[in-house]
């Protein structure tokens, strides 16, 4: 059996980390359709890369919690036979153990060059501005997927969509797309499809299975 799992901001919600829908989220007092743009980056860089580096801080306190735990035990059962796909830019799946993970809006801890396109780490501190290591240039930006931006590795994606069984979304609103609309490739190609979300998603009909409540209690009880 081949398992897709998409993850959102809501499995990593009880580790500490804010969603960006719920009450409280993330962009207090914009809506995230607003501020994760380029055009949003460009107007004010530095507004934008603080508040990076602020989640930076915070992903570094968090612990993976039962629910990521769950996932990293999932693959040690099915090997290569699981793949997450991650909207989160965090790396709490890759700290709970899970090794195949594609994360489809970037990564909190790379810098891309918007000049030459190179990727360096980051660290969580807050630091001046580097140049980029590879061409000099002061043009990293945080290395993230933002609105009008193209997702990361979607052909891989589709190819694990289209030969699934099973299809698990976990966490997510299903208010952003391409990852909203993975749910009806699954299905139309015959996998099972199961919504675990603290509450009714916008997708929720979509689904042949929902089971709703905390995801670190949920995942565990679906994965064992
Ligand atoms: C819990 C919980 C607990 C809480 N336990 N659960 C088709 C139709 C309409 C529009 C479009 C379309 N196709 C494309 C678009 C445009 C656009 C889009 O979707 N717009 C919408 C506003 C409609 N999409 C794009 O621009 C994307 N690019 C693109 O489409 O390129 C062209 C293309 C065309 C065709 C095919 C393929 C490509 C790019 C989208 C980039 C999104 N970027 C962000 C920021 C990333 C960087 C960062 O992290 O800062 O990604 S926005 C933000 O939303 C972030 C998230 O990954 C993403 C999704 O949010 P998520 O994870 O679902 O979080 P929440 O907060 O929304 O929901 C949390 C859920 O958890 C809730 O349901 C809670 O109930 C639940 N929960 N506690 C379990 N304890």
């Amino acid at each position: 059996m081949r398992f897709v799992v998409l993850t959102g901001a809501g499995i990593s919600a009880e580790s500490g980390v804010p969603t960006f829908r719920d009450a409280g989220g993330l962009w207090e007092g914009h809506r995230v359709e607003d501020v994760a743009t380029p055009e949003a980056f460009e107007r004010d860089p530095d507004t934008v890369q603080r508040f990076y580096d602020l989640r930076r801080h915070a992903v570094a306190q968090a612990e993976p919690n039962p629910a990521h735990d769950a996932l990293a035990r999932l693959e040690r059962a099915l090997g290569d036979d699981l793949l997450v796909v991650t909207q989160n830019i965090d790396d709490l799946h890759e700290r709970a153990g899970s090794k195949r993970v594609v994360h489809m809006h970037g990564d909190l801890l790379t810098a891309l060059c918007a000049n030459c396109g190179a990727r360096t780490p980051v660290t969580a501190e807050l630091v001046e501005r580097p140049p980029c290591p590879v061409c000099g240039r002061r043009m990293l930006r945080p290395d993230v997927v933002w609105f009008g931006e193209m997702p990361y590795e979607l052909d891989a994606i589709d190819e694990a969509l289209l030969a699934c069984d099973v299809f698990a979304a976990i966490g997510t609103s299903g208010a952003v797309y391409p990852a909203a609309g993975f749910v009806m490739t699954a299905a139309e190609q015959g996998a099972r499809t199961v919504e675990l979300n603290l509450a009714a998603s916008e997708i929720t009909p979509l689904f042949d299975e929902v089971r709703h409540g905390p995801a670190s209690f949920e995942v565990p009880a679906w994965v064992d």
